[in-house]
């Protein structure tokens, strides 16, 4: 447990989760110090802002320097040339937990996604255990981040919780959303597990609301202690019709459009 809150470095504050958090950590008692790229301003309560490109090693260092805890969103958040991906998202969240190895802080939530095992097709429930099967770069750099999450528990000690994101947004559009959809207050609670969870270890979660019609295993997110309160079956009406990708865990990004 990382103890009575202190302050969470967020990486990739600037992003669509890392705007919630910017409001959800404060509320729930951390501080936060807010890295990105992009624009900050202004900075809000319990906030402070420091700038630092994730594929400076020594800027992270910088930022990760009496943290308690790190909240890793930045990167890439879809598909792209390799090289922009590698250097984004795996060369970047090296340097995120060697920061955190080098600076003594234990506690590391990194931001996967389903896309770690997009080609993986529906089963009653998808385990968090599944193997590997990526359905792009994207993917590819996701299960990297886990991976190197689980070297740096194994050989250093620390706890990373991988959260396999789902689809993060303020309401379902689309039928793979039935499944698929994280709300914006359950993303928050999902953090908020992750940061609190007593010695996780290395753990895979799978981040997406208490859907009704979900097949991605939610036990071992409940086991950390995230309880989701939204359920997209409430959308049901409102969404799309299904498509041909509906049954693979990463929908569209399975077909041909993400071909070379
Ligand atoms: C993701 O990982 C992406 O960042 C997001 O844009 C969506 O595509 C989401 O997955 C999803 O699978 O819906």
């Amino acid at each position: 447990m990382t103890g009575s809150p202190g302050t969470v470095l967020l990486t990739g504050a600037a992003g669509r989760i890392g705007r919630l958090l910017r409001t959800g950590l404060p509320a729930a008692g951390w501080s936060l110090r807010s890295t990105d790229i992009a624009d900050l301003t202004p900075a809000g309560p319990q906030e402070e802002i420091a700038y630092a490109d994730l594929a400076d090693l020594d800027a992270v260092v910088d930022a990760t320097r009496g943290v308690a805890a790190v909240v890793h969103l930045g990167g890439l958040s879809g598909e792209a040339a390799y090289e922009d991906i590698r250097r984004a998202n795996i060369d970047g969240t090296y340097h995120v937990l060697e920061a955190a190895r080098r600076c003594g802080v234990r506690r590391v939530v990194i931001a996967s996604s389903n896309h770690a095992v997009g080609f993986t097709p529906r089963a009653d429930p998808v385990p968090v255990d599944t193997r590997p099967r990526p359905d792009t770069f994207y993917g590819v750099s996701k299960v990297a981040k886990e991976a190197l999450g689980s070297l740096y528990v194994d050989r250093y000690g620390l706890d990373v919780v991988c959260l396999r994101i789902g689809t993060q947004a303020p309401r379902p559009t689309r039928h793979r959303h039935l499944a698929s959809w994280l709300s914006d207050g359950d993303a928050i609670r999902l953090v908020l597990a992750a940061l609190d969870a007593p010695a996780p270890g290395f753990a895979v979660v799978y981040g997406i609301s208490a859907n009704s019609r979900a097949w991605w295993d939610l036990g071992p997110g409940r086991a950390l202690g995230y309880h989701p309160q939204d359920d997209a079956e409430a959308y049901a009406d409102a969404v799309d019709p299904p498509e041909p990708t509906d049954d693979l865990v990463g929908g569209d990004f399975t077909g041909p459009e993400h071909d070379l």
